[in-house]
Parts: C-alpha cells; structure tokens; sequence
C-alpha cells in the first residue's frame, strides 16, 4: 500500500470518529435536540402516525446544502445535492443535513399529521460549516411534501425540494431542476395564471355582448 493511501484512509477515519463524536454529543430535551451548531425541531423515532402497524423500513439520507449546488439557473444563489427523495410510507427516515456555506440553512417539511409534528412540521437547521441529524417517520398515505430552507429569500434562490411518500400525489411546481416555473410570479402555480387569462378573456367578451345588447335595446 502507497504512502498516499495510508494517509488517505487516516484522513477518512478521523473524519468519521469526530462526526461520530458530534452526533453522540447530541442532547434532547423537549422536543428540540440542541447544539452550537443547529438543532432538530420536532424529531419522531418511535411514535407511529395513523394507519401505520408498524415501522416498515428505515432509510438514511444526507443532504448537502452550498452554494456549489445552485443550478445554475438566474437567481439561483443556493442549493441542495438533491431536490427530490422517494420514501416508503411508515418508514423511519433519519436526515444527515451538512451545512457547506457559511450562512444558515435548513431543511424543513410541511404538512405532516400536526397529532405528531406540531404545525405539521419537521425541521433540521446547520448554522453555518455545520451538519446535524434528525429522525421523522413517515406518514401511511402517498403524498408529495414540500421540502425546503425557511431562510429569508433561499427557498426562491433555489432551495426548494420533494419528498415523495410511496406512489406521491402529483409533483409539487417549482422544484429546483426537477419540475418547472422556478422563477415565474413567485408564488403562483402556472394554472393559475392560465385561469387569470381565461377568466379575463371571458370577462372581456361578456362585457362586449352586454354593450352590443345594451345598445340593441
Ligand atoms: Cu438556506
């Protein structure tokens, strides 16, 4: 074995030990688990949400948030090493998030049963350079969750994602390099707009019919 590979593989095992080091000096109270470096809003390791019998699988995740990953894409500044991740329901997901900027990130989900994530949420967040790792169990129905950075502006800079819970319930819009529209009218879905227009090209004919009676009679 090569000089160099030795000290490769010394390099990689202190890696490991210290970020096994910082997960262990993890300490929960409430339900916010709590460091210098971020925290976890919310974790769930063992509560089962409805419908499920047990826990059906388990699954780890990690994510990387950076400036690096920005698509590209005008206005993307930030962004994530994946937009979209597919999971079984019932399932325990633990998420590894690894904050490579020197800003705040996070990542977060909504809408889950608000009986087990207060305001349907679940919340992992790195200060800067930092990484933390929570645990969420997934919900029994197949459905699309929002997944995104709740920091000022980085979901529109491109921190937007899914989470797809068994077969899904249709793509969310607006997932960076995934599904389309990121930058149109900020919030709006594109149907929409297409409704706006229809109903505005209705509106102008009805409104040229009344005239056109108005003046017969
Ligand atoms: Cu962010």
């Amino acid at each position: 074995m090569s000089y160099l590979r030795i000290f490769i593989l010394t390099i990689f095992c202190l890696l490991s030990l210290s970020a096994r080091a910082q997960m262990n000096h993890h300490h929960h109270h409430h339900d916010m688990s709590d460091n210098d470096g971020g925290f976890v809003m919310n974790e769930n390791i063992d509560r089962l949400p409805n419908g499920c019998e047990a826990i059906r699988s388990e699954k780890s995740i990690t994510v990387y948030a950076s400036k690096k990953y920005a698509t590209g894409v005008p206005g993307t500044v930030y962004g994530m090493s994946d937009y979209e991740w597919n999971v079984e329901p019932c399932s325990k997901i633990t998420v590894t998030f690894i904050n490579e900027d020197k800003v705040r990130h996070m990542w977060m989900i909504h809408e889950l049963p608000k009986y087990l994530y207060p305001a349907g949420m679940f919340h992992i967040e790195a200060s800067g350079g930092k990484s933390q790792t929570g645990t969420f169990i997934t919900p029994s129905e197949d459905k699309n969750y929002l997944v995104h950075c709740d920091m000022s502006q980085h979901m529109e800079m491109g921190m937007r994602g899914q989470i797809i819970v068994g077969k899904g319930s249709g793509d969310l819009w607006s997932v960076t390099g995934i599904t389309d529209h990121l930058y149109r009218a900020s919030y709006l879905p594109q149907y929409i707009i297409f409704f706006c227009v229809l109903a505005s090209i209705f509106g102008f004919i009805l409104n040229a019919k009344l005239v056109k009676r108005e003046r017969k009679g």
